[in-house]
């Protein structure tokens, strides 16, 4: 506890400052304990009503991170102008000034030629700054290409969208709920809200019983009620069968969804029921869904499908009803970052409707609302040969027929990140001749490694920003160094869960050691000058239009920039004038101590019948997804049976828009390649940022089967038995597109015939710890070097899970 003697007495001489962590998706409020300008211990920020005190062990990584005496220290540039695998950049330090010249040299050279969709901006992680640099700059400039990661981290989950009308990542109501059935999703280990739920977890242990669907023994499913170690890629049968269970047995939550309008239930198992005797309250399409599919989905059917025994998939089905409303059926990226996971989606998304657990007390939440304020128009800012820019079709080719990523509902709506390593190699739409990226290392995360080595090798300058050499640096023309976010920097993001938001404000809280400047707003607007000074000072005066909002100055140099921005982002939130709801702050001052703007409490159930849906209902039978598929179809002049087939999915006809098993699509031959791959986070990945701390390596273990300082691959004793591999032995795995080498450990938590392996390793840059040797061999193995590339398309997410056949050999 912060207030303990001991906290008091040992860190007497500093002082706590707020800030936020960005170490994975779940963005916790943290404080930061400094001592003459240096961070020596961070804690989770007491002000925050989400995660509170708590905090996840791999927060602490954060202090290795920023004091990494690998970070790159100044800026950089290439003298090797050969770009490749075994090139060595030759990377020599320069200014600030000289490297900047050269950025804005070639962004000149593009808009002089009217060439500037071959201008191309990367983004991985990020702040809620992010619009001044990954929007306004390539829209100024006049490029469309404007491209972030999302679709490799977890678009896929947020197809729910097609059934509750919400884009968004959820909140789960731990405290209150009385059952939480997880799919595919590690929340105390790896995502989203790790710190907070890690501390509402034994209550729910007290209260709830709770079921982890998973192929292997997760770090959450060790501490669960009940395992179900489903056959990767079977989650649409198994949830298909628990649907159906609920509704022979009579289970359903009548106050949601409704009931036989005799109250005499027709669910009977191979019968079709008429669709008028069933009056829907707050869902839609019930009846449909039973007669097309759900009256022949049982668990008999579907026990030899995915692995788990009819009498276990009965029995949850039941318990899980049982608890109704104050149920979670919580779908992770696990069923949804597949080929045609999005039906594994919507068959697990869809217990939440029939439970009643949906918006409901102890169930699935949307995030609270809250207000950032958005930053000026840039209408006035974009000139002719920006208007025609932004307008020629994106790099990542989203809403082509074979790439509906129906984000929001709309065709080509969503991001298309691991393909526009393809695009560039085939200069299709066009060749990219200058691009930056930041916050990314997508030659290292995204599967199909080798592609990205070939693209970023034909681009004829790129500046990467960047803490680390990462990878992707190794491409680069020039490297500049940024700040760490949550140490050096001004920025904000939030996060939500158990009821409510906080939103965290982040600060230079230590002194910076290296020539770092901020990547958001210092960079952009060094860069800005440097364009203005060339005649084009179009984004320069777009970026004074964000005024103090105590002053009404403009800013006159970069630090102003930095500081103005994020008071304009935040005002709503600091200035009790302009404060929408929520906590509420005397101003700025008070508010840059507290660090943490909280939410009012959740309404719950405000969204029955109040959905974003096409009738507003939560759809078991989505119109609203059939509206979507429909107009990407009608836009390539041809049918959703179509499109589907383009798409490699098995559904036609109105299959398409209802919740059903899809058989998963798998690269390799069973016979050939007789296991299944199972790729996983670990508990101490920072995304891909932690690779260099020490303590990552020494404390490797804290993955249930894994051992420090060794990159394993897990497999069952059964089978490391009849392959004669014992723990140790060096094995490879090869799957239909390469080969990686590894050490083995036997484990029960992996199921017999599959191999379970932790994304992470397997750097062959980064820093004197991720690498074995430091631009030439790679410490482990990259599992995105054997995982096939593919996707779910109608979402646009890149695939990790349920496609991967392989075989493993000793080595
Ligand atoms: P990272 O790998 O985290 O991000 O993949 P990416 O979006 O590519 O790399 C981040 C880069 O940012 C590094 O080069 C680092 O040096 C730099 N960096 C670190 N801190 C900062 C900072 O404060 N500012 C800036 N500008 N740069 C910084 C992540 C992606 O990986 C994600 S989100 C997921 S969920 C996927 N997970 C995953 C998986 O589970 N399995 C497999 N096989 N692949 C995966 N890839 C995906
Ligand atoms: Fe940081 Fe994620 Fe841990 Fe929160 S859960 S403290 S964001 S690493």
């Amino acid at each position: 506890a912060p207030d303990t003697a001991h906290a008091k007495g040992a860190l007497a001489e500093g002082k706590w400052v707020s800030s936020c962590c960005v170490g994975c998706t779940s963005w916790c409020s943290k404080q930061v304990y400094v001592i003459n300008g240096r961070a020596v211990k961070i804690r989770g920020n007491p002000h925050s009503k989400t995660n509170g005190i708590n905090s996840c062990p791999r927060a602490h990584l954060a202090l290795q991170q920023v004091y990494d005496p690998d970070r790159v220290k100044s800026p950089m540039k290439r003298t090797n102008p050969k770009k490749g695998r075994n090139e060595d950049p030759g990377f020599v330090p320069i200014s600030w000034d000289e490297a900047l010249d050269m950025l804005a040299d070639r962004i000149m050279e593009l808009r002089e030629k009217d060439e500037t969709h071959k201008f191309m901006l990367m983004r991985g992680r990020y702040t809620e700054l992010r619009d001044l640099l990954y929007d306004r700059l390539p829209k100024i400039i006049g490029s469309p290409n404007n491209i972030s990661h999302s679709s490799i981290c977890a678009e896929a989950e947020k197809m729910r969208y097609f059934q509750e009308g919400q884009w968004a990542y959820m909140q789960y109501d731990i405290p209150n709920t009385r059952y939480v059935l997880i799919w595919g999703a590690d929340p105390l280990v790896a995502n989203r809200g790790v710190s907070s739920y890690l501390n509402s977890w034994g209550r729910a242990l007290d209260n709830a019983r709770i079921a982890s669907v998973e192929p292997r023994l997760s770090g959450t499913g060790s501490k669960c009620d009940e395992w179900l170690p489903v056959k990767p890629g079977y989650d649409g049968a198994l949830a298909s069968a628990m649907a159906h269970t609920i509704l022979v047995e009579g289970m359903w939550h009548k106050p949601f969804v409704g009931d036989f309008f005799d109250g005499e239930n027709r669910f009977i198992p191979g019968h079709e029921i008429n669709e008028y005797t069933f009056l829907e309250e707050h869902t839609h399409g019930l009846a449909k869904w039973w007669n097309l599919y759900l009256k022949d989905a049982s668990p008999e059917w579907a026990e030899p499908l995915c692995g788990i025994p009819a009498d276990q998939i009965r029995r949850v089905a039941l318990g899980f009803a049982a608890a109704a409303p104050n149920c979670i059926s919580w779908v992770g990226g696990g069923p949804a970052m597949q080929p045609r996971g999005t039906y594994g989606v919507l068959a697990a998304n869809a217990l939440n409707g029939l439970t009643g657990g949906c918006d409901n007390i102890g169930g699935v939440l949307r995030y609270n609302s809250r207000s950032y304020q958005g930053f000026p128009s840039l209408d006035d800012y974009m000139d002719d040969i920006a208007k025609v820019g932004v307008k020629k079709e994106k790099i990542d080719q989203r809403g082509r027929l074979e790439w509906p990523n129906l984000a929001s509902g709309r065709s080509g709506g969503g991001v298309n990140t691991n393909n526009v390593a393809d695009a560039i190699i085939n200069e299709d739409p066009n060749e990219i001749k200058v691009a930056m990226g930041y916050f990314n290392n997508f030659n290292f995360s995204c599967p199909g490694t080798g592609r990205w080595d070939q693209a970023m090798s034909k681009i004829d300058f790129f500046a990467h920003l960047t803490t680390h050499a990462s990878e992707m640096s190794f491409y680069a023309d020039i490297v500049l160094p940024v700040n760490h976010c949550m140490f050096e920097s001004w920025g904000t993001l939030d996060n939500s869960s158990n009821g409510y938001r906080s939103v965290s404000l982040m600060q230079p809280a230590i002194e910076r050691l290296w020539d770092t400047k901020s990547m958001e707003t210092e960079i952009p607007w060094l860069l800005a000058e440097k364009l203005a000074q060339r005649g084009f000072d179009n984004l320069l005066r777009y970026y004074q239009t964000i005024v103090d909002p105590e002053t009404g100055k403009s800013p006159a140099n970069d630090k102003e920039f930095e500081l103005y921005a994020i008071k304009h982002r935040m005002q709503h939130f600091w200035d009790p004038a302009q404060s929408k709801g929520g906590d509420k702050f005397s101003g700025w001052e008070e508010f840059v101590e507290v660090g943490v703007w909280n939410s009012d409490p959740y309404s719950y159930r405000a969204r029955w019948s109040n959905m974003g849906t096409k009738t507003g209902k939560f759809e078991f039978y989505s119109e609203t997804l059939k509206d979507a598929l429909e107009s990407h179809a009608e836009k390539h002049n041809t049918t959703v049976d179509h499109v589907m087939e383009v798409c490699n999915y098995l559904a036609r006809g109105d299959l398409a828009f209802i919740p059903h098993y899809e058989e998963p699509y798998e690269w390799g031959d069973p016979v050939e390649y007789p296991f299944k791959f199972v790729d996983y986070k670990a508990r101490l990945n920072r995304e891909g940022r932690s690779s260099n701390c020490p303590w990552y390596l020494q404390l490797k273990d804290l993955d249930p089967g894994d051992k420090s300082y060794e990159d394993v691959a897990k497999l069952n004793p059964i089978d490391g038995e009849r392959l004669g591999i014992r723990t140790g032995d060096k094995i490879r795995l090869t799957t239909p597109v390469g080969s990686i080498v590894c050490t083995a450990s036997l484990w029960e938590g992996a199921q017999p015939g599959t191999v379970a392996k932790c994304f992470g390793q397997g750097h062959w840059a980064y820093g004197r710890y991720a690498a074995k040797v430091f631009g030439k061999e790679a410490l482990g193995a990259n599992n995105n070097d054997i995982i096939p590339v593919d996707n779910d398309r109608l979402s646009g997410s890149t695939a990790f899970y349920g496609h991967i056949r392989l075989k493993v050999e000793k080595a």
